[in-house]
């Protein structure tokens, strides 16, 4: 498999704990999202929609977005499952899940910070409170669901981790990354930490992919 990837993509991050967690392994390609190589036509054949992650697997299919490759690994890759198998738990941790993929992350990906500063003229302090705005109307959201909730265990659901968690470790990750912090946010925290102190989690972390810049 080849892994279109960059270090400090959060999406790109999701698939690289999901792959670990599986025992997978990809071929790492560099898209270097600060220099604008996700336009490069190349890629753009690729994925259209000019982001990673891009997955091609063993068979040359091309797959996009990360939560659709996660959930494709975990079909193809059942063991150990990223979802619990009852309906009403897969609705809950997916419902999770898109607190970040669909509500937050998609307003501080680098188009949309490019659109702000370059159309809005919005300055850069502007733009990393926007981001910040919407880090944490999520960790909000994550806290209340998961403290209120018998269902939330060790992990997200239950005492093994899965999608849930892979989402909420991108998202804890990219509002430190922005300066924030997650210490107002309990149970996202104990969830936090208990995910990076297994190397399935924090070998996939973007300081440490090896196109990080040593500085970071
Ligand atoms: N919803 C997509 C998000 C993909 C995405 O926007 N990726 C970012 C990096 S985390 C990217 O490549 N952005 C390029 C850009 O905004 O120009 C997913 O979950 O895979």
């Amino acid at each position: 498999m080849q892994l279109f990837t960059f270090w400090r993509s959060m999406a790109t991050f999701r698939v690289r704990i999901a792959m670990n967690i599986k025992g997978l392994e990809a071929e790492p390609i560099y898209v270097d999202l600060l220099k604008g190589h996700q336009a490069r036509p190349e890629f753009r054949d690729v994925n259209p929609s000019m982001a990673v992650p891009a997955l091609v697997d063993d068979d040359g299919r091309v797959f996009t977005q990360s939560t659709a490759i996660i959930e494709y690994l975990d079909e193809r890759y059942p063991s150990p499952p990223l979802l619990p198998t009852d309906p009403a738990g897969r609705a809950r941790v997916r419902a999770l899940a898109q607190i970040t993929v669909a509500d937050s992350h998609p307003l501080s990906v680098p188009r949309v910070r490019k659109y702000l500063g370059q159309e809005l003229h919005a300055s850069e302090q502007q733009i990393v409170g926007w981001a910040r705005v919407w880090q944490s109307a999520g960790l909000d959201a994550y806290e209340k669901l998961l403290s209120s909730d018998a269902a939330t265990g060790a992990f997200c659901h239950g005492d093994t981790p899965g999608l849930a968690d892979i989402c909420l470790v991108s998202h804890a990750t990219g509002a430190q990354f922005y300066g924030g912090t997650i210490d107002g946010h309990p149970t996202v925290k104990r969830i936090f930490e208990q995910c990076m102190a297994d190397e399935r989690f924090s070998k996939a972390h973007p300081k440490r992919q090896p196109d990080a810049p040593p500085s970071v």
